[in-house]
């Protein structure tokens, strides 16, 4: 391997626990990444140091406080190398900045009869505040299908693009199959159409570097959660020019320049789109987060799960009956599969007796299930702490059941 893992391991405290009477085989990442000693004792820090309210008082701690919550949205810039610190807008998280997105953009710059472009693999996150604004604004949804390998194909979105086509949005990486879609191309095509493009980057940001100048997508979403970062926080990055073309989302503090009862003027970018008291304590963590993965290194973390990855596709297609869901040539280190004709859910209680955290059902994405013809499936997600001795553990475990059965 390409890291120490047993250092790297000594960073994570959960890690080292057990559940019933077994060592803790936590893999269940694509859902929230455990949380480095560092994360955690800043939380601690900014709670017990530099606690106050921000951008609103004169005083001492108020002013440190809004410098850490200013000093993380330039880290999180630096991170995905946003051209200015006003293109990160903070936000509860990948839905909240989905939903955020949707409601300014297709009030603002979509008619009736407008169409959305999505893909079959999309979470529920990228789908229903889309179905929201279908409502409120009567825009269109069309949806690219998936090619039998789980991919999408470039061309497919080409064929969907019409003169009503007003933005393009998709997943970066799907949280079910794995699969890493060809975003740039997208974004490429999307461009020639004079088409934005949103990149739905909850699966990917911690898995590899993402550039948005270089990949020149127009916004781009993630969770901090699942970055090794607290829960509760997330970003927006949009480019500058069609941020400012949306109306705010929320109305409240921190968001406006002047208020009268009969008329508000609102604040600039990126406080436009943060109305009320910012989870500061969040985004210093999450900025902690982002050193902790640079620290590591993007590119150690990549080659470390590609590694882990490779090594449970042959370990899980060694046991009898498994059928791995999601088989594209470009995946991200997530293994959806089913076992036979076990339901995934008793295969999942039983392997959490083993002490074996896999994640099981839908995933937030009934309609990729519809389109597979599957109900659910069974899905082991690997960070770059996990081993293979815990792969291992996992397949033991299902080998196992199967038995059982
Ligand atoms: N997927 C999973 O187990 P939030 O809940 O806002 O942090 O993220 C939503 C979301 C959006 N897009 C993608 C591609 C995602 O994977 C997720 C979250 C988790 O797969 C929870 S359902």
């Amino acid at each position: 391997m390409y890291l120490n893992e047993e250092n790297i391991r000594k960073d994570f405290p959960l890690l080292s626990r057990e559940v019933y009477g077994k060592p803790l085989v936590y893999l269940d990442n694509a859902a929230t990444t455990q949380k480095p000693l560092c994360v955690i004792r800043k939380m601690e820090e900014v709670y017990s140091t530099i606690n106050a309210n921000i951008h609103r008082g004169v005083h001492y701690l108020s002013r440190q406080a809004t410098e850490s919550h200013e000093n993380a949205r330039r880290t999180v810039q630096r991170y995905i190398n946003a051209a200015s610190p006003e293109e990160i807008i903070f936000t509860r998280g990948t839905t909240e900045s989905i939903n955020l997105l949707a409601a300014t953009f297709c009030r603002s710059q979509c008619k009736p009869g407008d169409e959305i472009i999505l893909t079959t693999m999309e979470h529920h996150a990228n789908i229903i505040p889309w179905q929201i604004q279908r409502e409120i604004t009567g825009v269109e949804l069309k949806v690219v299908p998936l090619t039998k390998e789980g991919e999408i194909r470039t061309e497919d979105v080409e064929e969907l693009i019409s003169s009503r086509t007003r933005l393009i949005a998709l997943t970066h990486v799907s949280n079910v199959l794995g699969t890493i879609n060809p975003v740039d191309e997208i974004i490429r095509l999307g461009h020639n159409y004079n088409i934005p493009v949103l990149i739905d980057a909850a699966q990917s940001v911690q898995h590899f570097p993402v550039d948005v100048q270089a990949l020149d997508c127009d916004f781009l979403v993630f969770s901090s959660h699942k970055m090794y970062g607290p829960t509760g926080i997330g970003v927006l990055y949009g480019k500058k020019n069609l941020l400012e073309k949306l109306p705010p989302y929320q109305g409240g503090g921190e968001m406006i320049a002047h208020v009268t009862f009969e008329k508000t003027t609102f604040n600039e970018l990126p406080f436009k789109f943060e109305a009320g008291t910012p989870d500061y304590a969040g985004s210093t963590a999450l900025g902690e987060a982002i050193r902790y993965i640079e620290s590591i290194g993007l590119d150690n973390i990549r080659r470390q799960e590609e590694q882990l990855l490779r090594y449970a596709t042959e370990r899980l297609l060694s046991i009898p009956g498994m059928k791995i869901i999601g088989t594209s040539q470009h995946k991200s280190s997530v293994i959806s599969f089913l076992v036979g004709s076990i339901h995934p859910y008793d295969m999942g209680l039983l392997l959490d007796r083993f002490g074996i955290a896999v994640r099981t059902g839908h995933h937030c994405a009934q309609p990729l299930m519809n389109a597979l013809g599957i109900e659910g499936t069974l899905r082991a997600s690997f960070a770059f702490y996990n081993t293979e001795k815990e792969i291992d553990t996992l397949a033991e475990g299902i080998e196992r059941v199967t038995k059982m059965f």
